[in-house]
């Protein structure tokens, strides 16, 4: 009897004690830099929250409302620290916008940064330092929240880490959009550019141009009529498909966003890619004919802006004022991608206008275009970002380049000094297989697997340091031809956001697949938990 007693007390005293190692540490993106301590933390019904002002409430429930559905808690929050059980909050000037640290001992966490960016990041971490369990929406019995004695100093390696999410070609509801800037939350990302317009719908409310939403929201859907039957149709019976947001929502939005430190930045894509734009509104083409809101998978597509005609401009100014009023993001965006000018070279406006500016090619006249609106767009006090193709006919010269065609656009515009985001479809294409194509669910061209992901790196061995200066960051791309559903995109979304997170946030030396592939699975269990269909095929190239 003695001798099991003696066991039973020695088999407490080593849970309670538990050695932690580097192996049970699986926060991802990689912090900068982490020192594991001896013993742990325990979380219990009576931990406290100190507090420095209200605005801080909203960042601690993203961890008391886990305590409260696994545990039933009512975690305090409190503007006083007491002796022990605290995690506490605590203002460091110094610290860079959205760096933070987190010191754990055994009485206390002591959250540090300079402000909401900082502590929401730290409140991230963790998050991810507890058990993955705390992820559940139910009750967990015999849960132990413990964490280890730590102290990290973290923060990021580029300042724009993004998400883009193409809500033109299927549209997807504000709740889901809501769920996906929480998730990037939790992977440190902070943008989200919102591709609002495209041929196949536009998808942002405007007063002064209702027919944008009231025509060009709607198509009739004849891809979905011979869908391959692998997914429901996205149409209703009579065919008509479509969706678009309010200004009122699209503001709830940016706010909410706001909380969880991701900036929203709007694409509205010119000269082309705005079929549902001349759909509503036939004079903005150089044929004015009335034309409908093309299905996907129609390509290529002739529309475009007349680029002679003043109202297009005009129009465009209209609208982008209103959207400007919406998005308080530094950038706009105003696409520039594939644009087919066929209809410009036999538009007499066009020419007109390619006489009068002394322009010598189409290109050229792209340029002027997007110089147009540039410099409406600066004297507004915002900055214009395009795709890569806003190079060619000489780029405006405050742009921001988009370089989604390999690498060599961003690295021609960093030679001419202009900032650039590392889009590559080679490693940021989201809507690309991620495994065997016969097992995946039908995507567009590509093979971008995790792994993949995980070696991509924003700044370019070629480049000057001045060049690399330039590189504000990478960003995924979604494009949502094929995804119909929000099932769909989550598995397209992840895991592979997570190996990108990490490359955008960890520093470069710490790179390392095999400890990230150990790590993910952690990460799987959460998304396991939070009800995300991320994609298992990702295990296939992981072991
Ligand atoms: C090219 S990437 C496009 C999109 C398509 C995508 C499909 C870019 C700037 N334009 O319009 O959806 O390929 O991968």
């Amino acid at each position: 009897v003695l001798a099991l007693i003696a066991f039973t007390v020695s088999c407490q005293t080593v849970k309670q004690t538990k050695v932690y190692t580097e192996k049970d540490i699986a926060i991802i993106p990689k912090p900068a830099e982490l020192k594991l301590g001896q013993g742990s933390f325990k979380f219990s019904k009576n931990t406290k929250f100190v507090v420095i002002d209200a605005s801080q409430k909203a960042l601690t429930s993203i961890l008391t409302d886990k305590f409260k559905n696994t545990s039933g808690w009512n975690l305090e929050v409190a503007d006083k620290a007491p002796s022990k059980d605290f995690v506490q909050f605590v203002i460091d000037e110094k610290l860079a916008d959205e760096a933070y640290k987190l010191e754990v001992n055994s009485d206390r966490v002591l959250i540090i940064a300079k402000g909401n960016a900082g502590f929401l990041y730290a409140i991230e971490t963790l998050r991810q330092l507890l058990p993955t369990s705390i992820e559940s929406a139910a009750k967990v019995s015999d849960a132990e929240w413990v964490i280890p004695n730590v102290t990290i100093s973290d923060q990021p390696r580029y300042k724009y880490r993004g998400l883009m999410l193409d809500v033109s070609r299927h549209f997807f509801k504000m709740d889901y959009v809501k769920k996906t800037i929480d998730r990037m939350a939790m992977l440190k990302m902070n943008v989200l550019h919102f591709h609002l317009v495209d041929d196949q719908g536009w998808r942002i409310e405007i007063k002064k141009y209702p027919k944008l939403t009231e025509i060009g929201a709607w198509r009739v859907d004849q891809e979905d009529k011979h869908w391959d039957g692998r997914y429901t149709p996205a149409a209703d019976e009579k065919g008509t498909y479509g969706g678009f947001y309010t200004q009122e929502e699209l503001k709830e939005l940016v706010a909410y966003a706001a909380t969880k430190n991701i900036e929203v930045i709007p694409e509205i894509e010119m000269p082309a890619h705005v079929s549902s734009a001349i759909a509503a509104y036939p004079e903005l083409s150089c044929h004015e004919r009335p034309i409908g809101v093309p299905s996907g998978g129609v390509w290529p597509i002739t529309d475009i802006y007349c680029a002679g005609k003043e109202n297009t401009f005009q129009f465009l100014e209209n609208v982008l004022t209103e959207v400007m009023d919406i998005f308080p993001s530094k950038y706009i965006h105003v696409g520039g991608d594939e644009a087919t000018k066929t209809n410009w070279k036999v538009c007499p406006h066009c020419n007109k206008r390619m006489e009068a500016e002394g322009l010598k090619s189409a290109e050229e006249l792209q340029s002027y275009f997007i110089k147009r609106m540039e410099r409406f767009i600066n004297s507004k006090g915002k900055k214009l970002i395009g795709w890569d193709e806003i190079l060619e006919g000489g780029i405006a010269p405050e742009a921001t380049v988009m370089s989604w065609r390999g690498v060599a656009g961003g690295i021609e515009a960093a030679k001419q000094g202009h900032d650039v985001i590392m889009t590559p479809g080679t490693h940021c294409y989201f809507d690309h297989y991620q495994g065997p194509q016969n097992e995946e669910p039908l995507a567009w061209g590509g093979y971008t697997p995790l792994s993949k992901v995980y070696t991509f790196d924003p700044v370019v061995d070629t480049m000057t340091p001045a060049e690399a200066k330039h590189v504000l960051g990478g960003q995924a791309n979604l494009w949502s031809e094929q995804i119909k559903t929000e099932a769909h995109s989550e598995y397209m979304i992840f895991p592979r956001l997570a190996a990108l997170s990490e490359t955008l946030w960890s520093p470069k030396e710490s790179r390392n697949w095999e400890d990230f592939s150990n790590r993910i699975e952690s990460m799987f269990s959460r998304y396991d938990l939070l009800g995300i269909n991320y994609a298992k095929s990702a295990y296939l190239v992981m072991h």
